[in-house]
């Protein structure tokens, strides 16, 4: 039994535009959902993300004049992947799929807003240091275990993972509930390792 009782399901960005058909859709992204559905009346807590942009966001390619979608450029001393315009706040893309499971979620968090640096992680934007929020309201709850599911395997469940494991949660991936964007290829697999490497449990949602 892997599961305690206070523990946290994350279910990041599952949103329109991460998923086949939407602005930056992930391969398969939608097959998430029913995993998602299925497993989170396990959970003590459920929290949703959303990427959350403003239409000058600076992860836009289109907001850096000559530069294309997925070159890597550096803005303030960080290396910024350049995406299509996704997540637009109000926007369709930003909304939740339609098929997640959203009347039992606890708290939403919205994460990107600030046109001036990216945020992957649910925890804290990429300067690694400006919170969400979501440290404190799981403290707040005595919350000692997190469980990540969603979108991207390699960018937005990546950074939300090594944060938690790195502000003290016992952290696990549901690699089955994940699916990623693999850009640049085998990005995947590089996350992958970087979270076994830092001692994220990668499991599956039957071992729950
Ligand atoms: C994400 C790229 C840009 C994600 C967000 O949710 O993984 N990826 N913005
Ligand atoms: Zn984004």
């Amino acid at each position: 039994m892997i599961i305690k009782k206070k523990n946290a399901l994350l279910v990041v960005d599952v949103q329109n535009d991460f998923c086949p058909g939407g602005a930056l859709g992930v391969k398969d992204g939608d097959q998430v959902i029913p995993v998602i559905n299925n497993i989170q009346h396990k959970f003590y807590k459920v929290v949703a993300t959303q990427d959350w942009h403003p239409e000058h966001h600076m992860s836009f390619a289109k907001n850096h004049p000559g530069k294309n979608v997925y070159d890597i450029i550096e803005v303030n001393g960080l290396e910024q992947v350049l995406w299509p315009v996704h997540c637009v706040m109000g926007t369709t893309g930003a909304d939740f799929h339609p098929e997640l499971n959203i009347k039992n979620i606890h708290l939403i968090i919205r994460k990107g807003t600030n046109p001036d640096i990216d945020s992957y992680s649910t925890f804290t934007e990429n300067d690694k240091k400006t919170e969400t929020g979501l440290q404190g309201y799981l403290r707040g709850l005595d919350i000692t275990q997190v469980f990540l599911a969603g979108l991207a395997t390699d960018y937005c469940v990546l950074y939300s993972s090594m944060d938690a494991v790195r502000f003290g949660f016992e952290t696990y991936v549901l690699i089955d509930a994940c699916r990623g964007v693999d850009v640049p290829e085998h990005n995947i697999e590089l996350a992958l390792n970087t979270m076994k490497n830092n001692g994220i449990k990668i499991i599956t949602s039957g071992e729950l």
